[in-house]
């Protein structure tokens, strides 16, 4: 067997909010879910994240409640490790670029060698700054009007009404968010990567790459064609990963420059924590390691072109294989927002119910395609007609059939049946396409192969009627009862990438009929697999029916 390693990603969330069911719909919950799959099929993988610490998010919200940019990273690290892991999204190293060790090192180095190729240049600008305030005003700093489609609450680099990115010397009626007053124009030096000069290695590479999703790369040819301007990689700020030069005291590199790096400053610091100092690099450069990004659409451009660009100018590195990049889900037509206070954090919804149903819906409504929205009755709608009433309902009607019948043990007299023959065949057409989901990346599509799989195993069970034939032919009835439970296994291992909780709880009925899941993967479907005498352990009702709560039901309408 070919070897094949895989380094997971999930963008770095910036340390001054709670994860909402936005973000993890769209970045961490498929990125957990990729990296059981890949670990539960056999391959070597390592999934990194950790905090976004720097740049002037961070700043402002140290500013808002009056303590500093340190303080309000600590609290809000540990906030999202505990929703992640709250949510059985686990990481094998979550870190953060304010205190990563090695960090600012590589930031600084990548500044470097992409200076001595003479791809950064430096440039006398005009920015913004604020007389009262007396600093400039980078970023988010500074709002306006915006120059391109005239909405009122533009930032200083960008707009999220169009969309569109621009200089901050354009936007109309500019205002320093600190203190309101009018900022002036102040010349200030400033350093510019000329992405210009990667543009046709960007083309090329993008090109090649197969099976990405269209999101990712047509925005990102779309941008490239139309000419990359150099874009300025250092602010008049404080806080971040100093710049590496005598003349740049006082700058820092754009938060942007140094928060990709934090994916290979985690690598290696994970590795050397375990005492395996040098084994990180070959992580970053050996051919065999597939490189993925998980992140939401609003930073295609950084991962699919300025990355790639930054990654090339430093030289050591490879570039990502994929880049599955999510659109958003919604919370009553307009976007997860903590600060406009619209949507569920990961924290409120799991006051009230188990992490697998929020696990389970989120990935059934995945924005994968196109944004999708999050309501309470459909929660608890595909919860109770999908998890409930199909496959729970499944493994307990065979369960309770099988205790009754044949003493909770695996019944004997599978193998030759032509119905056995059948529903292997089922089995494993449906492990094949959940299989193939999965590897592109399309979790939405391979969760349902598993709820149609089992929602298959009803009817079969329906149709074969074992509660008929168990007088007339107790063997034969056995037979087909085993052979179902053989589906009800392949279900409970299939489920395991999206249900850790719950799905090995289902498989644990058959811990002493079968192998374990990650012996049993591989074979779903193509042998009996299950002992034909071993005792099974039913878990009782793995996923009870869910009701609407009253402060629910009100949002709901
Ligand atoms: N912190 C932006 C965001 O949270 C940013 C991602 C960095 S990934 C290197 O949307
Ligand atoms: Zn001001």
């Amino acid at each position: 067997m070919t070897s094949r390693r895989v380094l997971i990603t999930a963008a770095l969330p910036y340390a001054n909010n709670h994860p909402h069911l936005g973000h993890i719909a769209g970045v961490y919950l498929p990125a957990d879910t990729y990296n059981r799959y890949l670990r539960l099929v056999g391959i070597e993988t390592i999934f990194i994240c950790g905090s976004d610490d720097h740049g002037v998010p961070i700043t402002i919200s140290a500013q808002k409640e009056n303590s500093t940019p340190q303080e309000v990273v600590k609290r809000y690290r540990a906030i999202q490790e505990r929703g992640f892991s709250s949510l059985g999204i686990t990481f094998d190293h979550y870190s953060g670029t304010s205190t990563c060790e090695g960090h600012q090192e590589l930031a600084q180095e990548f500044f470097h060698k992409i200076r001595e190729r003479g791809d950064i240049e430096e440039k006398v600008t005009d920015q913004y700054r604020c007389a009262d305030c007396d600093m400039f005003l980078p970023d988010r700093y500074v709002e306006g009007v915006c120059p391109l489609c005239g909405a009122n609450d533009a930032r200083g680099d960008q707009c999220d009404a169009c969309g569109g990115a621009f200089e901050q010397d354009l936007l109309i009626e500019p205002r320093c968010v600190t203190c309101g007053s009018s900022p002036q124009l102040t010349s200030t030096r400033h350093w510019f990567f000329r992405l210009d000069r990667y543009e046709e290695r960007l083309e090329e590479w993008l090109e090649s790459r197969e099976g990405w999703r269209d999101n990712v790369r047509n925005f990102s040819r779309g941008i490239i064609r139309e000419g990359l301007p150099a874009r300025s990689i250092t602010r008049d700020l404080e806080w971040g990963v100093p710049v590496p030069l005598k003349e740049a005291q006082d700058k820092v590199l754009y938060v942007w420059f140094d928060a990709p790096i934090g994916y290979i400053s985690f690598t290696r610091e994970m590795f050397k924590e375990r005492g395996q100092e040098d084994e990180w690099r070959s992580w970053w450069s050996d051919e065999d390691v597939e490189i993925v990004h998980f992140l939401g659409k609003d930073n295609i451009i950084f991962h699919a072109v300025i990355w790639p660009s930054m990654l090339l100018g430093h030289g050591d590195f490879r570039l990502p294989s994929s880049i599955p990049a999510n659109e958003y889900l919604n919370f009553k037509g307009e976007k997860f927002s903590k600060s406009k206070g619209v949507g569920v954090t990961a924290e409120q919804i799991l006051e009230k119910f188990d992490a697998d149903r929020v696990r389970y819906y989120l990935t059934a409504i995945a924005p994968e395609g196109k944004d999708s929205s999050f309501t309470w009755e459909e929660f608890i709608q595909r919860n109770n007609d999908e998890l409930s009433d199909v496959v729970g309902n499944l493994a307990h009607r065979l369960l309770t059939f099988t205790a009754k019948n044949f003493d909770t043990k695996v019944p004997a007299g599978a193998e030759s049946s032509a119905f056995h023959d059948e529903v292997l065949r089922v089995v494993s057409s449906a492990r094949e396409e959940w299989s193939r989901s999965l590897e592109r990346q399309r979790f939405r599509e391979a969760l349902d192969r598993v709820v149609t799989l089992a929602r298959h195993g009803n009817r079969i069970f329906d149709a074969a009627a074992p509660w008929k034939s168990r007088k007339t032919d107790p063997e034969g009835c056995g037979g087909d009862l085993a052979a179902l439970l053989e589906l009800v296994h392949a279900v409970s291992v299939m489920l395991l990438p999206f249900l850790p909780v719950s799905a090995c709880k289902m498989a644990a009925t058959f811990s002493e009929a079968a192998a374990s899941p990650q012996e049993s993967v591989m074979e779903l479907g193509k042998v009996c697999q299950l002992q034909a005498g071993a005792t099974l352990f039913p878990q009782g009702i793995l996923y009870p029916r869910l009701e609407l709560l009253d402060e629910e039901e009100e949002s709901a309408s």
